[in-house]
């Protein structure tokens, strides 16, 4: 065999082996699939409204996490926990549903539930404006999402997400 057409014949060979491997992986789902793993997703964390800190429930009730539910069912979120880096844990309460491509909000602070709007009921501030790691658990305590966030205004680096001087976005 010439030695020109050998190494044509192989390198057509090759290509359409790489072919079969690779056209699978282009028409497979993207990061969609991750999704539906961990279908709630922390949004945000509204950790330091505009203002100066007051020790006051009308100022603990403007900060807030938010959660969406990404997937394609409704969620029951009963015994979900979100938790921040020190003690301070939410547990949903019984029966909380969140469905599809909906959020919801939970504020620092004392308030009555609602459907969008669940309350910490604590008499303080949760999300420390210096950085803090927000944590979301399901209810067999699976971590689903961690989101640790400097207190300034920073693009998402080094294990940090992107914030601005009030808000993460995990
Ligand atoms: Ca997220
Ligand atoms: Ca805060």
């Amino acid at each position: 065999m010439n030695l020109h057409l050998y190494s044509r014949a192989r390198f057509l060979a090759l290509l359409l082996a790489a072919l079969v491997v690779a056209i699978p992986l282009a028409i497979a789902p993207p990061a969609a699939e991750a999704a539906v793993k961990k279908p709630l997703d922390i949004v945000k964390v509204y950790y330091d409204p505009p203002g100066k800190d007051h020790a006051k429930n009308s100022g603990y009730v403007k900060e807030y996490i938010q959660v969406k539910n990404t997937g394609k069912k409704t969620l029951t979120l009963t015994g979900y926990v979100i938790r921040d880096n020190g003690p301070q844990k939410f547990t949903f309460p019984k029966g909380t549903k969140l469905a599809p491509g909906k959020t919801l909000t939970i504020r620092s602070g004392k308030g009555k539930n609602t459907t969008k709007t669940k309350y910490w009921n604590k008499s303080s501030y949760i999300w420390n404006n210096t950085g803090d790691t927000a944590r979301l658990y399901n209810d067999k305590g699976k971590l689903l999402e961690s989101c640790k966030y400097k207190g300034v205004r920073k693009k998402a680096s080094k294990g940090y997400v992107r914030s601005t001087t009030t808000t993460a976005f995990c």
